[in-house]
């Protein structure tokens, strides 16, 4: 038994920012990269589908028809999992506790062109959808507690079409993963002063062992607990609690940082790369979150190449979380991409 080395012997990392610990298993992940890495064929989309829900002019299940819109669009979900009148209710028996929930869902259309993913768009282009995050967690914000950004992309990750869309639930509660995250940074924040993912960003920006990329505002890296194998976070340098209050120059920056990461992402197996990712804004509850830092997950499934997903199974669903790269490694390879996307190169 020699001495510990993180890169190589089993280990538990905590996360900091969920109060979850998570099993590393490096060793394991010594055989990946000999394998095989297998291509999809390139997904390529034409820029309108008479079939698609989603496309300007087309009509949806409901009936309604898409307007021509020409850069973004939104609509409530026809098929919402909250709906906005439901009636009151609670229980507290102990052993079977409930409450009623009132919320909506929206469908937000990225662009108008149905082969157009984010990583394929201009930064310009990417900056709409920044807008309309922001002016529609502006106006939810105002009627609910809790304001859930998000992108499900890829059929792995069970998204229904191809056309470059997002979601958008509100709800009168705050859910799971944000209580955590909540109750985590609250914590640090009395106790240091600071919030906890600003000294986070400071601390990864001075070790460089996780860090994808920076750009002039934002940080895009592998958290130190990252689950998945190429999670991610995007991260800001500065102080600030929801995507609605970042300036101009800021939203054009974190538009550059989407661009870049997406495209890092495909570039990874070459292929349109799966992920679930979403914005952490601080709950719209009435309170300061003084605690609350503004950031990004992205959740890809990936694990060795675009035909090998993880599963969670076993252990994982039993016990605890465990991954066999390390979050290091991943950066490593992250870091090492093209800020092209190969489909261009390849067209060179
Ligand atoms: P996915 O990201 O899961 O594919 O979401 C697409 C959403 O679009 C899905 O939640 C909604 C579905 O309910 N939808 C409509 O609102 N109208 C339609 O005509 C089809 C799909
Ligand atoms: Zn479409």
């Amino acid at each position: 038994m020699g001495s510990f080395d993180i890169a190589s012997n089993p280990h538990r990392r905590f996360n900091a920012l969920t109060g979850e610990w998570l099993l590393v298993s490096p060793h394991r992940a010594k055989r990946p990269w000999q394998g095989q890495v297998e291509k999809l064929p390139s997904l390529i989309q034409p820029s309108y589908d008479e079939k698609c829900y989603l496309c300007p002019g087309n009509k949806r299940v409901s009936g309604d028809m898409n307007p021509d819109y020409k850069k973004t669009y939104v609509f409530t979900n026809d098929f919402a999992a909250l709906t906005e009148d439901t009636p009151e209710s609670k229980s507290e028996d102990e052993l079977f506790k409930m409450e009623s929930s009132r919320g909506t869902a929206r469908v937000i259309c990225f662009s108008p062109d149905h082969s157009k993913t984010l990583p394929l768009m201009e930064t310009k282009e990417i900056r709409s959808v920044v807008d309309l995050w922001a002016d529609q967690y502006t106006e939810l914000s105002g009627s609910y507690q809790y304001v859930q950004l998000f992108e499900n992309k890829g059929s792995v990750m069970g998204c229904s079409n191809p056309h470059p869309h997002g979601q958008i639930w509100a709800s009168s509660f705050i859910p799971e993963e944000i209580s955590k995250e909540y109750s985590r940074q609250l914590e640090y924040l009395k106790k240091h002063g600071t919030p906890l993912l600003l000294d986070y960003v400071n601390a990864e920006l001075r070790k460089q062992e996780r860090i994808i990329f920076e750009t002039e505002f934002f940080v895009a890296l592998v958290p130190f607990w990252a689950f998945w194998p190429f999670e991610t976070m995007i991260l800001p340098k500065f102080k600030v609690q929801s995507i609605d209050r970042l300036n101009d120059a800021q939203r054009d920056d974190l538009s550059l940082a989407i661009g870049k990461l997406t495209c890092r992402y495909d570039n990874l197996f070459e292929c349109s790369f799966p992920y679930s990712m979403g914005w952490h804004n601080a709950p719209s509850d009435g309170k300061e979150h003084e605690e609350w830092q503004l950031h990004a997950h992205y959740y890809p499934p990936l694990l060795r190449s675009a035909t090998v997903r993880k599963f969670v199974a076993g252990f994982e669903l039993l016990a605890e979380r465990q991954r066999d790269l390390t979050p290091e490694q991943a950066a490593e390879r992250l870091r090492n991409l093209s800020d092209t996307h190969y489909s261009k190169h390849n067209q060179e």
